[in-house]
């Protein structure tokens, strides 16, 4: 049964998405669970909240890609919270925009640790706790890069094609259980994003110039709404681009 407050915990809420479902879910009622590696953007989050929603919020350090920092990260936000219902799988990212032969194993390990392996160990350690619970939500965030791939990203694009496909094993893996599993997958998203993949502020900018792109807003409303939704109603896969994006690739800049 849906409890009153459900308690949700988000990957990677020190910007972006994560924080602004934060923020979203906060002012529904939701009690918090904040993750990422800059553990105080999370912490100032987290007072933040508390403060404007009366939500309780835990906060703490994790790094996605190592399986003590996941497990301890889960296992002291449940001691904290005292529950878990719904997870975000949201922490990730794209690293260069290399052609195939040319990435770099740093780019390669980054994406491939974080965005696939990230996502197992945080499924992995937090879903024994939503499956008690009884009631749950599995979100992970995939991306128009896991339907159709584009040059320069032969890896993101295949790490996002298997959180697709996470996401379809899991709903399997879960059939019979009241458990919703629901990949958001959206198009270009104007946040750290690009900064982080470019490595470089200003190519960073040049990446939404002319186009009104998704902000991580809309992406928390998309997470909000589906969460919200009656029990018995599971939205497998929502892909949402801006309405300038009608493709990877198309996109119309305005003058
Ligand atoms: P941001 O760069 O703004 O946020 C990424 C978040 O992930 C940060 O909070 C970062 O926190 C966290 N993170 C990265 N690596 C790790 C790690 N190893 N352990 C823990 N946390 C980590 O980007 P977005 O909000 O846009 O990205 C969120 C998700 O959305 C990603 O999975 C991305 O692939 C996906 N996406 C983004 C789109 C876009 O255009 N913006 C479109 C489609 C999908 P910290 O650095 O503090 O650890
Ligand atoms: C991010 C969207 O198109 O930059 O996942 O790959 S895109």
């Amino acid at each position: 049964m849906r409890p009153e407050h459900p308690i949700v915990l988000i990957t990677g809420a020190s910007s972006g998405f994560g924080e602004a479902m934060a923020r979203t879910l906060a002012a529904e009622g939701c009690h918090l669970a904040l993750g990422a590696r800059r553990v105080e953007r999370v912490q100032a989050l987290a007072d933040e909240l508390r403060k404007a929603h009366g939500v309780k919020v835990f906060a703490g350090a994790v790094d996605t890609r190592h399986t003590a920092s996941v497990d301890t990260f889960v296992t002291e936000a449940v001691k904290d919270l005292g529950a878990l219902h719904v997870i975000v799988a949201n922490a990730g990212l794209a690293s260069g925009t290399f052609k195939m032969w040319e990435t770099p194993d740093e780019d390669l390990e980054a994406m491939v640790r974080t965005n696939i392996e990230g996502v197992v160990k945080t499924v992995r350690a937090a879903l024994p706790h939503v499956r008690k619970a009884g009631w749950g939500h599995v979100f992970f965030i995939g991306s128009v890069a896991g339907h159709q791939a584009y040059e320069g990203g032969s890896v993101y694009c295949a790490t996002k094609f298997g959180v697709k496909a996470m996401a379809q094993s899991l709903r399997l893996e879960v059939n019979g259980e009241q458990i919703r599993v629901t990949s958001v997958d959206p198009g270009m998203a104007e946040t750290e994003f690009s900064n982080v993949r470019l490595k470089d502020d200003d190519k960073a900018a040049a990446v939404y110039q002319g186009v009104k792109p998704l902000s991580a807003q809309d992406v928390a409303e998309c997470v909000r709404w589906t969460l919200m939704l009656p029990d018995h109603v599971n939205i497998d896969q929502m892909i949402v681009k801006c309405v300038d994006q009608a493709a990877a690739h198309k996109v119309h800049r305005h003058a």
